[in-house]
């Protein structure tokens, strides 16, 4: 033997790679009667070894205390509560993996068609207290974490929030693995193992938001199984050849490489546990030892520094779109590397790939991944030797598309060169299902060059783009808004040509829901606990179906019940002030009406319409005396949300609500009326102490703005009442729990249009428009919070053009805050609106709305893995 290295041999696999079994979708191999027999070893004792879920206190403390010995490799005298937590964490997640492992065997075994959830972005929160809770094990562990000197509270504190997410788009998909495996549909979801989630969110002294990176993964991440033997290479740049019949060769460039990381999803009252699988980049070889042999060392690390780039951050922008290169690039790394896998689990059924629409329904979430049907063409054409013809027919069958927005700044397109420049073969592609959409549409609307200029899937321009929100739409079998509003808005404007082209049946709606194991059960106990004393129903019936609630609204006139309900909102008020004074050390009154309007910082979603409205309040009690002032409802406003990086009217937003409040807060002659507060960092956990505590909360985007919203849905939930624009889901919302129980107020969506145009062609000075705004203005010029001319660049959005028509909506917006404070002075009857509203809010339950995709959409079905618990 010699130890001499060829060097040819470097980097190159000791011997050719083979399929080893290493793999989920593998069963047990069977004999001639068809009996499975036993792979290897004896089976008593494999089976022996074998553990099950852990069911009572004894085993989950063993496993804890096993955990902390070997996996931590601490002791009892220096375990602290993140050691705890953590310690904690893995002996749930051996249990979730006892589900998993159960949930996919069963898959493989009954071979069902599946679905895949392809988000950009899952904003999951916290996991150890779902995972609890769907495993039916909360009590055990609170009572084995006691029995080891700990409190499950404090350990449950020190669990980071995953934040792969910007912000409602991102939380839906997390609410909708939640329902996939609740409601045991074979449903996975695909994303990015970003190493940097949403960034954490500061407030300088002046009032400006900061951003630090949120290391989350800094702590290992007992919620994932690295699969390091699940890889794909993903191919960049080089060149694409056409060859014959649409189809292609591409080559060179750069290989980066896919590796799988599982989380598992646990539904729950079941043992379906469903699987996130998120990628990691890593480059293919760590060095170009070319380079590296040529004592290049820079050039060697490059290429590995810029494989690893495409997972590291979450790009914290929200409805914007941006031509970057490395979103681009992940992107593609995602589709290509999920379809990759998706195609080789179907494959190893060994069926035809024409039966691919039979076994696999793609979710595109909003047009992030839309590359995955020009990939896909690429795989059937380029590598699996089908024509077109077969090739588009399967993609046009596999594929759905949820459209998310339309606003106009969020329609993703991207320029061809850079598309060109980064996925060569792709762009031929795009062009190809280009040209035979347009010659079947110039076929239906002979010589009707506008249309075919308005659908093409290239803008014309310098440079062209691609539009992204096209192809989505005719790669796809249907295409969904989010809300009855949204839809028809989806249907009308951005897409109508389609609509006309392909018919409406294609185009339809699926309202947005949430779970209410997390945003019910999990963030207000005591409410949970009250309604299932209430309706006499085991928790896991309501949890599942949400509609039960309903059964609430006999108890609104029974004044016991009413008493519990409020005094559990006014602990969960306490709640929340007990987190502003740990936090921010700062006192929050409770005998207050708690008003929350918490949500990523836009202009159309209005925060600067809130903030000119607690100023006006504001002014109106400095100009009153000290007794008319007592006749005031005391108020508590409270803001939080993030601007993205570069967005500066949003982050001038922020800072106007800072140091509004830093003024308000301190004058005397006010402050026991209105109290103003900005809670930075705001995420899924502080939503869960927030949500809970609210008397109101605030949906004020301009009508026609906001696809749906999911806040609303769940400060309803947890009994707040809403004071919206009739937009999104407010309107469904408003439909279900009766108008009088909503506060509505400012101009509809089919008048938006024709008042911009007014803005634009036949302005009216704002002290004529709106005297009321016009004042609030000018003290905010004048300097009463601040510097005198920072905020000018915000103001002027408003007294010029104000696209988001503030100056149309303030009146009634003023109006309907009197409204609410009018109907609080009532405490019967506001309790009474709040029960009817929680009791009303069945339909909003992302268990009917998965199952919605699941029968109109995918045509997938419950696969249960054995009996319910
Ligand atoms: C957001 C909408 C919200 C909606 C969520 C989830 C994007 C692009 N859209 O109104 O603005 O509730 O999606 O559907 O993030």
């Amino acid at each position: 033997m010699t130890s001499t290295i060829d060097p040819k041999a470097i980097g190159k696999p000791v011997r050719a790679r083979r399929h080893v079994r290493t793999l989920t979708g593998y069963l047990p191999e069977v004999d001639a009667t068809g009996k499975e027999h036993w792979p290897r070893g004896e089976e008593e004792v494999w089976q022996a070894g074998l553990r099950g879920v852990d069911q009572d206190v004894p085993s989950i403390t063993k496993s804890i205390v096993n955990h902390v010995q070997t996996s931590l490799a601490r002791q009892a005298y220096n375990l602290d509560d993140l050691g705890a937590y953590q310690a904690a964490a893995l002996s749930v997640r051996d249990n979730l993996l006892v589900n998993w492992n159960e949930t996919q065997l069963n898959y493989t075994r009954k071979n069902p068609k599946r679905a895949y959830y392809l988000s950009l972005e899952f904003l999951m929160g916290r996991t150890l207290d779902n995972a609890l809770l769907n495993l039916g094990l909360k009590e055990q562990y609170r009572d084995g974490i006691k029995k080891l000197g700990f409190s499950v509270e404090d350990i449950l504190d020190k669990e980071r929030d995953a934040a792969l997410g910007n912000g409602g788009l991102g939380r839906l998909a997390a609410c909708y693995l939640d329902s996939g495996s609740s409601t045991e549909l074979p449903l996975w979801g695909y994303g990015l193992r970003y190493k940097y989630g949403i960034f954490q969110q500061l407030i300088s002294p002046e009032g400006n938001q900061l951003e630090a990176p949120d290391p989350w993964l800094d702590n290992q991440n007992p919620w994932e199984l690295p699969r390091l033997d699940v890889t794909y290479e993903v191919r960049f740049y080089g060149h694409a050849e056409r060859l014959s019949d649409s189809r292609g060769v591409w080559q060179g460039g750069q290989e980066v490489l896919a590796v799988a990381y599982d989380v598992m999803i646990p539904g729950y009252g079941t043992k379906n546990t469903n699987n996130l699988r998120l990628w990691e980049s890593k480059p293919k070889r760590g060095f170009d030892l070319n380079s590296f042999n040529a004592g290049n060392y820079e050039a060697a690390v490059a290429s590995s520094n810029s494989a690893d780039a495409i997972t590291s951050v979450l790009y914290p922008n929200d409805h914007t779109s941006f031509g970057k290169e490395l979103r681009l690039k992940q992107q593609y790394f995602w589709t290509a590397a999920s379809l990759a896998d998706i195609i080789r689990r179907f494959k190893q059924q060994g069926k035809p790939l024409k039966e691919l629409p039979d076994f696999v329904a793609i979710q595109l979430n909003d047009t992030h991944p839309t590359l995955a049907i020009p990939e896909l063409m690429r795989i059937l054409l380029d590598e699996e030797d089908l024509n077109w013809e077969q090739a588009w027919s399967i993609v046009t069958n596999v594929f759905f598309y949820t459209n998310h927005t339309v606003l106009p700044e969020a329609l993703e397109k991207w320029p061809v060169p850079l598309i060109e420049h980064v996925l060569p073969r792709h762009l031929q592609i795009i062009y190809d299902i280009n040209l035979f959409f347009l010659q079947a549409v110039e076929r239906k609307f002979p010589g009707d060059r506008d249309r075919l200029a308005r659908m093409s899937l290239i803008e014309e321009g310098q440079p062209k783009q691609v539009r992204m929100a096209h192809l989505a739409a005719i790669g796809s079998r249907k295409v969904n808004g989010v809300a009855e509003l949204h839809s028809d808005l989806v249907r009308t404007t951005i897409l109508k040509d389609f609509v006309e082209f392909e018919g409406s049946s294609k185009y339809s709606n699926v309202t947005n829901g949430i779970t209410p194991r997390r945003w019910l059960d999990q963030c207000n106990p005591e409410l949970s606990d009250l309604i299932t004393k209430t309706l006499k129903l085991d928790k896991v019936v309501w949890l599942k179906d949400l509609t039960k609630l309903d059964g609430l609204l006999e108890f609104t006139e029974d004044a016991a019940f009413r008493k519990e309900w409020a005094a559990i909102k006014q602990r969960n008020k306490e709640r929340l002030a007990n987190y502003v004074q740990t936090t921010l050390g700062l006192t929050v009154r409770t005998d207050a009406m708690f008003d929350v309007q918490i949500k990523r910082l836009h202009e159309y979603k209005r925060q600067t319409l809130n903030i000119l409205g607690v100023i006006h309040r504001y002014l109106t009690l400095k100009g009153q005396s000290p007794e008319e002032r007592k006749k005031a409802n005391p108020r508590v406003v409270f803001f939080a949300g993030k601007a993205a990086p570069a967005y500066y009217i949003a982050k001038l937003t922020i800072r106007l609500i800072v140091n509004v409040a830093r003024v308000i807060n301190a004058d005397p002659d006010t402050k026991d009326y209105l109290q103003l507060y900005f809670l930075p960092d705001y995420s899924v956990s502080l939503a869960e102490v927030l949500i809970p505590a609210s008397d109101i909360s605030q949906h004020i985007s301009t009508a026609g703005t906001e696809a749906s919203g999911t806040s609303n849905m769940k400060f309803c939930l947890n009994g707040g009442l809403l004071l919206g624009t009739v937009d999104g889901a407010n309107i469904e919302i408003a439909e279900e729990v009766g108008e009088s129980n909503v506060f509505f107020f400012g101009h509809l969506t089919p008048a938006v249009e024709d008042l911009r145009y007014q803005h634009l062609y036949h302005p009216v000075p704002l002290e004529e428009k709106c005297p009321t705004l016009h004042r609030v203005l000018e003290q905010v010029s004048a300097g009463l919070f601040d510097d005198a001319d920072i905020y000018e660049p915000l103001l002027n959005t408003i007294r010029q053009n104000d696209y988001y028509l503030l100056t149309d909506d303030f009146d009634s917006y003023i109006a309907a805050l009197a409204m609410v404070d009018e109907a609080y002075a009532d405490k019967e009857e506001w309790t009474k609106k709040s029960i009817r509203t929680t009791a009303k809010m069945g339909k909003f339950s992302s268990d009917r709305a998965i199952l919605d995709y699941a029968e109109s959409f995918w045509n997938i079905e419950p696969i249960p893995v054995t009996a319910k618990k």
